[in-house]
């Protein structure tokens, strides 16, 4: 499988000054680094030369340099199927992990081509995928947060800001292929579809996009670095326990 394939620094690096990581991801999704001495300046570094980075959001300010944001495996950041920030009007092209500090076990990041999930749905399903909106709603996923920490009766809307309504696949620009925008959570429902259809759909997603077949699963080691393209790949963290420090420094480009 393409999904995941290592390459050396110095492929990495010349893609990155050339402007051409697009180019590289365009058929891997991801691509995997291992032994990787960057400190995160040298790091945040490298990356800006793809594009502007992604600041972190106020209440996500874990790093001195604003541009990393610290995983740890003990938030519900990445627990779920997703792309980056899709949830936002306008999401990063590229994400990247570096590992500081690794797990003895568990902790893994798992990774799936949504451009092949889209290929094995089921052809009806496939047309519809082309053609829907998805309705991303970060009011409506916080709601459910406070009502299931008994903070609230209902699952509510807490924000007043509207749900984005976005394309849910669109054409890669490199590979030529759809990919799907996608987030297990923020996803809440279809612009226009019958409650039956929105179901019938929502469930297909959540199967494709979790099938062991179709993923890339990646155990930390520390000095590992993954780029991936946010708009053709879905990552999460692996769910199950973790034994042992996790430090993942992540990186967002748009
Ligand atoms: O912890 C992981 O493996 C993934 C984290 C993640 O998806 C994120 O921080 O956006
Ligand atoms: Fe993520």
């Amino acid at each position: 499988m393409n999904l995941g394939r290592p390459i050396g620094l110095t492929q990495l690096t010349t893609a990155l000054e050339g402007g051409r990581l697009g180019e590289l991801l365009a058929v891997p999704g991801c691509v995997r680094v291992s032994g990787v001495a960057w400190n995160p300046r040298s790091y945040v570094d490298a990356l800006a030369r793809v594009g502007p980075l992604v600041p972190t959001r106020s209440t996500h300010l874990n790093h001195p340099l604003r541009e990393v944001f610290v995983v740890d495996g003990g938030l519900d950041v990445g627990a779920n199927w997703h792309a980056d920030l899709v949830f936002c009007a306008e999401a990063p092209r590229f994400s990247a992990l570096l590992c500081e500090a690794a797990p003895q076990e568990g902790g893994e990041t798992e990774l799936v081509d949504s451009r092949r999930c889209l290929e094995e749905l089921p052809p009806d399903l496939r047309a519809l995928v082309r053609r829907v909106e998805g309705v991303f709603d970060g009011g409506l996923v916080q709601g459910r947060k406070l009502r299931r920490r008994g903070l609230v009766e209902e699952a509510e809307r807490t924000e007043t800001e509207a749900p984005l309504h976005v394309p849910l696949a669109r054409v890669h620009p490199e590979s030529h292929r759809w990919g799907l925008r996608y987030h297990a959570e923020y996803l809440t429902g279809f612009v226009g579809l019958s409650p039956r259809d929105a179901a019938r759909l929502m469930e297909a997603l959540r199967a494709v996009v979790d099938r062991p077949d179709l993923r890339y699963r990646h155990a930390w080691r520390p000095g590992d670095l993954l780029v991936f393209d946010n708009r053709a790949v879905l990552h999460r963290r692996a769910p199950g326990p973790i034994a042992g420090a996790r430090r993942l420094l992540r990186v967002m480009m748009y």
